[in-house]
């Protein structure tokens, strides 16, 4: 993710005057009919997708915060009902942020999110986190005690992680949570990453596909393991709940960076003996685009 931070901002908020935080004005007025068009169709077609497949957590934040349907959301507004709830707001900016800031909004419960909407022409996927994958897919969580607890611990961590040079090692925690975490419940797996619930093809693959591996969340193997920023991952981790991923998270990080430091990384497709596995990948997706990982 930090390759992304450096990206040059290319929508029509890149002009705009920020503050030292890198915060800008959403300017709430000057969206048009059409972006609160395509905030309308990303939402109607992810709102047909999510039920049974999104954690109960999620759907119920949704409609705890009065996301719909009209139109891109007013932060302000927005933040008003978030913080009410968990002290969590949504502040707006131009796209990626320099870590640094990026954390210091984190631990204090500020949710930097893109103001732009994608482009049509970029209506499937993109790159840069836009407003519908970072308020869509990220803010409502935001609303549940516990993960609201744990982004903000992350914050916190992010900040001592620079201080240590071992961001990429926190980096993937965030990957393989907050943006491509799923959860284990009794109906089934849920998707509890923004990532996957603002992506209409990773919602269904992440959970139905025969192709990636799915395997119980462990803080140290997911910190060793590296992923893929432009395709469906090659292995989804599954948490028990909010309560137990805040428990596994919550230690000095200090002795295992110590420890990260001498373990060699894990590639994204493998397994690893400890791992507990919940179903093992066939990956014909990957394979079919060329992928053919070395015998283990
Ligand atoms: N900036 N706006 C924004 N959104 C992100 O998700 C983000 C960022 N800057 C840095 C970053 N993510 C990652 O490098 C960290 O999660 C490691
Ligand atoms: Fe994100």
């Amino acid at each position: 993710m930090e390759k992304l931070s450096s990206s040059p901002i290319r929508n029509r908020y890149a002009a705009a005057r920020r503050n030292a935080d890198w915060t800008i004005d959403q300017d709430w007025p000057s969206y048009s009919p059409e972006e609160h068009d395509r905030w309308d169709r990303l939402f109607a077609r992810q709102a047909k997708l999510l039920p049974g497949r999104a954690c109960e957590a999620f759907l119920a934040a949704q409609a705890k915060l009065e996301l719909s349907r009209a139109g891109v959301p007013d932060f302000a507004d927005l933040s008003k009902r978030l913080s009410a709830l968990t002290g969590w707001s949504v502040v707006a900016v131009a796209g990626l942020i320099p870590d640094e800031a990026f954390f210091e909004h984190l631990a204090n419960r500020r949710f930097p999110a893109g103001a732009f909407i994608r482009p049509e022409a970029e209506f499937d996927y993109l790159e840069e986190p836009d407003v519908f994958h970072d308020v869509f897919g990220h803010v409502p969580l935001l609303a549940d005690p516990v993960y609201a607890r744990f982004l903000q611990a992350y914050g916190e961590g992010g900040r001592r992680a620079l201080g240590l040079g071992q961001l990429h090692n926190l980096a993937r925690l965030y990957w393989y949570t907050v943006e491509f975490g799923l959860m284990r419940t009794p109906e089934g797996l849920r998707i509890f990453g923004a990532g996957i619930l603002s992506s209409p093809a990773e919602t269904v693959f992440s959970l139905e596909d025969s192709s990636p591996n799915r395997v119980l969340f462990d803080l140290e193997r997911v910190m060793r393991t590296k992923y893929i920023i432009s395709d469906f991952q090659q292995t989804y981790f599954v948490i028990e709940s909010f309560e137990t991923l805040l428990r596994d998270c919550d230690l000095d990080f200090g002795p295992l960076y110590e420890l990260l430091c001498a373990a060699p990384d894990i590639e994204a497709h493998e397994l690893a003996p400890q791992d507990r596995i919940l179903t093992r990948g066939d990956f014909a997706y990957f394979r079919a685009k060329g992928f053919a990982p070395r015998a283990a």
